[in-house]
């Protein structure tokens, strides 16, 4: 069994898996009450891995994550209040409203952000480690992904470079046994995952996920590792998705007694008792921290609904433009400049020749292909949407 941190320390990973708990269950409420649009991911019954793994990182140190990411973000320190006002949409957001549910970011405290593309973060993770690197830092990165993101294309390539080029760079699966409706042992050939990168030469490590203290002592571990050796390692966190892949999974893929046999090992009862156990709290202080987390919710909630919605004249700030009516730092047909409509403005063909992107977006509108198929926008509030 490991031993446990300060007391303190110990107040604050409880208190902090108890918020992430009461964030989730909150969202999804809202979600059903048609405050959030678009997809809505949720990480309940994985609070040990997320706060276990971000609790091995100093401050300075980059975290990256998946779709499922508001409990990342909250770890990292980004108030709830500016968690939920993305999900709602607003203008507070954390990402400006502009992200919603897959897209959390908050540069300030080094979390890179949530991303939709499956295994699309990977490659992003390298890039960091690349320029901690190049900067001559100690800093490293961890980036999580899903039990099904090690299937894809990236992986391999990923593993293969932080390998050859030592980056520092702690790869975490989270097994929580499912990419959506399929099983590990369905859509892996190899479902021990922490050996999967090790023809790519990214040695293994295993934490129990749904044990905060195993998760940050292994954590701790490869985390040091990475930062002495500059050499990547692969972390498989084993822990369970209690609700459904989405808020539209109707859960046809397990049984009632498999989710039941999880929830009895939930990481925050389990690790409220051994405190309890060891003096650390008592039973008043536990109630205590959840209704403070349950407050911290409300006043989220109360904050993300007086939150105004962006302006409709910042439609293209901040974001790549396809259609060649409308003015955006990178569209192909005004100027480059961020936030510009700058009368000296490119002639269209010179802008094109800047960069290859332009030419390739300009291509793509010439063939007339669809943008709004590369936009990854949300769906209306309240849809229940198949997928992200
Ligand atoms: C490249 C790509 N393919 C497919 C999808 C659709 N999709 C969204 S989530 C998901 C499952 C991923 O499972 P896993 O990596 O285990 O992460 P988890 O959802 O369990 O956290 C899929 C296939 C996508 N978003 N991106």
């Amino acid at each position: 069994m490991s031993d446990l941190p300060e007391p303190d320390l110990a107040r604050e990973w409880l208190a902090t898996m108890m918020l992430i708990r009461r964030f989730e269950e909150r969202a999804g409420e809202m979600y059903a009450r048609a405050k959030i649009g678009g997809f809505l991911h949720l990480s309940i019954g994985e609070e040990a891995t997320i706060v276990g793994s971000a609790r091995a990182l100093r401050d300075s140190d980059y975290l990256i994550s998946t779709y499922r990411s508001h409990g990342h973000a909250l770890v990292r320190g980004t108030p709830p209040e500016n968690v939920m006002a993305e999900l709602f949409g607003r203008v507070d957001g954390c990402s400006h409203g502009r992200g919603g549910s897959m897209h959390m970011f908050d540069l300030a405290r080094r979390f890179m952000g949530g991303y939709g593309i499956v295994g699309g973060n990977l490659p992003i993770a390298a890039g960091i480690g690349l320029a901690s690197d190049y900067k001559g830092s100690e800093d490293i990165t961890l980036c999580t992904f899903g039990d099904g993101a090690s299937n894809q294309g990236t992986f391999g390539e990923t593993l293969n470079l932080a390998a050859l080029w030592r980056l520092p760079v702690v790869f975490m699966v989270t097994n929580n046994q499912f990419g959506m409706g399929t099983a590990l042992r369905r859509h892996s050939a190899v479902t021990d995952l922490q050996r999967k990168g090790e023809s790519l030469g990214v040695p293994g490590m295993r934490c129990d996920g749904m044990d905060v203290l195993d998760t940050h002592a292994v954590l701790s571990e490869a985390v040091e590792r990475v930062r002495e050796d500059r050499r990547p390692v692969l972390v498989e966190a084993v822990t369970y998705r209690f609700r459904g892949h989405s808020m539209a999974d109707p859960e046809q893929y397990r049984t009632k007694e498999e989710v039941a046999e999880w929830r009895a090992r939930d990481p925050i009862p389990a690790f409220a008792e051994r405190l309890i156990a060891e003096g650390v709290i008592d039973e008043a202080e536990r109630e205590r921290m959840d209704a403070d987390a349950l407050a911290r919710v409300d006043a989220a909630v109360e904050f993300a609904d007086a939150s105004p919605f962006p302006a409709a004249e910042s439609l293209h700030d901040d974001i790549y433009v396809l259609d060649p009516q409308t003015h955006g730092w990178y569209s192909v047909e005004t100027t480059p400049e961020r936030g510009e409509d700058s009368p000296e403005a490119a002639e269209p063909a010179a802008a094109a020749e800047e960069s290859e992107i332009p030419q390739q977006l300009t291509h793509a509108l010439a063939a007339g292909e669809d943008s709004s198929e590369h936009a990854g926008g949300m769906g209306a509030a309240g849809e229940a949407p198949e997928d992200g």
